[in-house]
């Protein structure tokens, strides 16, 4: 059975729908109950709507949903969850679900899923990983993994033999921008990213938009930073919420920024603006750098970015007058280009040459809980890696590339057999792929796909399996680099709903049908984390009172006046000039190319997110459904009227290979620059059987097919494709 066709799940599978709930229709899930009417408690949790993982309290009434709150304690979210957050109950009462493990069978010419035990399920799977690893080797078992329960899934393929992983995280988001700050200064960005900017005097946002952009630490410290009169500067084609707060607004023409970011340099070290003392102390290739910078005048970027050359000059000397507590912010989702690692190198130069890298205001030092790994044998060494897909290329990738590992998928002698996803959608989070998706499912022997909803990636698996909510189960604690060490625990306010189980033990189950019991030497994942915990002097029982635990520093949160540091790169500084990249055959030092056009008539596609949603995974949340149901194209004023458009008009869009999308709604606004259209992200589900969201709004990924790869480490770049409007029925 080797032909997968498209299945869409139906209505019928579903079962035990409640359709018509009053939860589900007005959102009184998180209306206070009567006072005193019945039993109130609290469960700490970790908010997995976003990839930030803010810890909160799931208040039930009597085992009842109510609402999720903050937990005051934690750093990364101060006791406020965003709008999101507090509509992740929709996760759990969404009547969509998947609710049982689906298994896809064959009748005759006809493709559909069969709902089975969890033991058909799992032998299923089992029996064919083993059958892969006997014919062709583990190792060319893929996993697409992702978030909290991604993690168990890696555990059980790097058990089993596996050294291929491609998760959209990485070449999708912002895989790019912690490469170029691992060159520059030994260390990646990582998340959250350690950003001082309560302690900013002037902040640089570069195609990066807090506050649409919900990263609930990054929203309260941009906050203050406006509280405390800092100065923003927004680079953007679009007037995002945050340029609204900003003292310059720069419209850049879309794909230029890297001739910004020059100029900027260029002015810095003409006008003897940078921090001499710390460049002097720790920067290696300055000379270099200032001979290299020397031809990109602001007279030169203008015209290349369409910003006027004393536009440039004054924001660079404002950035350099604040200095060193000047933040030019890394960015997040960076797959831009095809040049993003160098872009975001410039991004990462620029912050050394004012000084801010280590800095108050700039960036501090983060620090992590050595939380000691639960014991289990080292993993055997895989016959190969994701870098079998790169063929040679990428070089200095330190995951796989999602396309690539597609893209090796397909056809008989393809090197992988087999997939296994968890909480990637890869058709709408993978841009580009969508017949490849399909062709890979064809040729698999396998794919194996763990979500909690029947989101368009399901549609291409063997075998479904219904992972229960964040808000139903234990995970891994959340460990992640703060302003103080911080340890976070997420268990269940709810027994799983339905027929769906926990990632871990879905994991579990299937590592001890594969012979890999020594790899999960233990019943329950409450025990592993009970030991972790025990090693740091905290327990399970502890945790499930207080869920968050902070520790004090044990290094110091900034590099101090004059401190002798030895940066982690070869040379022990920053590395201003990068051997590393000219020894793989790159630029050491970022140079400007300029970005594709899009044929005559045709607008450049721009996309990004949007606060009360996140990606596609929230828009059939019923809470979050009523605050945004569907995406908008945002369109200047005078294309639209030389279309005839107006606000309020469906209009579908068709790309420069002739891909059109689903009627989506104008917005007409001198928001977007006039060469340009905007949409938000995560809207235009095809998938049925999301009863809310499917067929409203366009999808960006859809319309990206032209994609620009980083030749250094494969960024997927997206935004080199162009629309224009097909009026009536397409
Ligand atoms: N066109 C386009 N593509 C993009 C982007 C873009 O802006 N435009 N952004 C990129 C970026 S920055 C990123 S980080 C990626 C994100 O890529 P994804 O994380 O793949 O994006 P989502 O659409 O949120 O899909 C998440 C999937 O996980 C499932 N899921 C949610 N919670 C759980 C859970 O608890 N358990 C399990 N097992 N599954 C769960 C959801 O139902 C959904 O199927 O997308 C990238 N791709
Ligand atoms: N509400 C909400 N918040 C989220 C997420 C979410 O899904 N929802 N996802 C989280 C994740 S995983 C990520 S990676 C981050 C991503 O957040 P960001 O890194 O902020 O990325 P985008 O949302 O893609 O923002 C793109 C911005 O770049 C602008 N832009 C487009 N082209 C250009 C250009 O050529 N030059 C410049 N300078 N700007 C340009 C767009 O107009 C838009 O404002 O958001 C995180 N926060
Ligand atoms: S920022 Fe919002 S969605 Fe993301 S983890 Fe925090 S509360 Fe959840
Ligand atoms: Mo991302």
């Amino acid at each position: 059975m080797n032909r997968r066709k498209f299945i869409q799940l139906t209505g019928a599978l579903a079962g035990g729908a409640v359709v018509g709930s009053p939860v589900l229709l007005t959102g009184c899930a998180s209306a206070p109950p009567p006072p005193g009417s019945g039993e109130v408690k609290k469960s700490p949790t970790v908010c997995a709507i976003c990839f930030w993982k803010c810890a909160g309290f799931v208040h039930t009434e009597d085992g009842q949903p109510w609402k999720i709150t903050g937990n005051p304690d934690d750093l990364h979210s101060h006791g406020r969850l965003c709008t999101r957050g507090s509509g992740g109950m929709g996760s759990y009462l969404d009547r969509d679900r998947l609710k049982k493990p689906l298994l896809r069978i064959g009748e005759g010419d006809r493709q559909t899923f069969k709902e089975v035990s969890w033991e058909e399920a799992l032998d299923f799977v089992a029996s064919r990983m083993k059958k892969i690893a006997e014919e062709h080797g583990p190792d060319r078992v893929a996993g697409f993994a992702q978030g909290a329960p991604g993690a168990h899934f890696r555990h059980l393929l790097k058990a089993y033999g596996s050294g291929s992983f491609g998760p959209p995280d990485y070449a999708q988001c912002r895989a790019a921008r912690d490469l170029a700050f691992h060159l520059t200064y030994g260390q990646a960005v990582g998340s959250p990213e350690p950003t001082d900017l309560e302690h900013s005097r002037c902040i640089v946002l570069i195609g990066t938009h807090i506050g649409e952009n919900l990263h609930n630490g990054q929203v309260r410290g941009f906050a203050r930073a406006i509280d405390n009169q800092a100065t923003i500067i927004t680079v953007d084609p679009r007037f995002s919420v945050a340029a609204g707060k900003a003292k310059y607004w720069l419209p850049i023409k879309p794909g230029t920024d890297m001739a910004l970011l020059l100029a900027w340099m260029n002015v810095l070290v003409t006008e003897d603006l940078y921090d001499k003392d710390y460049i002097q102390r720790y920067a290696h290739g300055f000379e270099e750098l200032a001979e290299h910078v020397r031809p990109y005048t602001p007279e030169w970027a203008y015209l290349e970015t369409g910003l006027e050359p004393e536009l440039i000059r004054r924001t660079a000397r404002e950035m350099a007058g604040h200095a060193p507590a000047t933040l030019i912010h890394p960015g997040r989702h960076v797959a831009w280009y095809g040049d993003d690692t160098q872009r975001t190198r410039a991004v990462a130069i620029l912050n050394a040459l004012l000084g801010s890298w280590g800095r108050p205001g700039g960036f501090y030092m983060p620090e992590k809980v050595k939380l000691p790994k639960y014991p289990v044998p080292d993993y055997p060494k895989p016959a190969s890696t994701y870098r079998a897909a790169h063929e040679g290329k990428y070089p200095l990738a330190f995951n796989g590339v999602s396309n690539a590992l597609v893209e090796h998928s397909i056809g008989p002698d393809a090197h992988y057999k087999g997939w296994l996803v968890c909480e990637c959608n890869l058709p709408l989070s993978v841009p580009g792929m969508t017949e490849k998706m399909q062709q890979a499912a064809d040729s698999l022997d396998l794919v194996v796909v763990i979500d909690t909803m029947p989101m368009e990636v399901t549609g291409y698996a063997d075998v479904v399996l219904p992972e229960c909510t964040y808000l139903e189960r234990y995970d891994n604690i959340r460990n992640a680099q703060e302003t103080s060490p911080s340890l976070a625990l997420r268990m269940p306010a709810f027994e799983p709903k339905y027929d769906s189980k926990p990632g871990w033990w879905i994991a579990r189950e299937l590592g001890l049908r594969l012979g890999l019991e020594k790899y999960f030497p233990w019943k329950d994942f409450s025990e592993v984390l009970d030991w972790q915990l025990k090693q740091v002097g905290s327990s399970l029982a502890e945790m499930q009172k207080i869920g968050v635990k902070n520790f004090p520093r044990k290094t110091a949160k900034y590099i101090a006046e004059g401190q002798d540091y030895k940066f982690k790169t070869p040379s022990g500084k920053i590395e201003l000039y990068s051997t590393p990249l000219k020894e793989a055959g790159f630029d050491p030092l970022p140079r400007y190319t300029a970005p594709q056009q899009g044929p005559a008539g045709h607008y450049r596609l721009i996309y990004g997110r949007a606060p009360a949603h996140t990606f596609g995974r929230t828009s059939n949340n019923p809470l979050l459904f009523q605050l945004m149901p569907e995406n908008t194209v945002w369109v200047n004023p005078g294309a639209a009227s030389q279309w005839k458009l107006s606000s309020g008009d469906y209009v579908r869009l068709k790309n420069q290979d002739g891909v059109v999308s689903n009627p989506v709604r104008v917005r007409v606004t001198e928001r977007i620059r006039p060469d340009s259209v905007f949409m938000a992200h995560g809207f235009g589900h095809t998938s049925k059987h999301l009863r809310l969201t499917q067929g409203v709004g366009a999808s960006d990924a859809y319309l990206i097919t032209n994609l620009l790869m980083d030749p250094i480490m494969g960024a997927t770049g997206m935004r080199s494709n162009f629309v224009t409007f097909v009026q009536g029925e397409a």
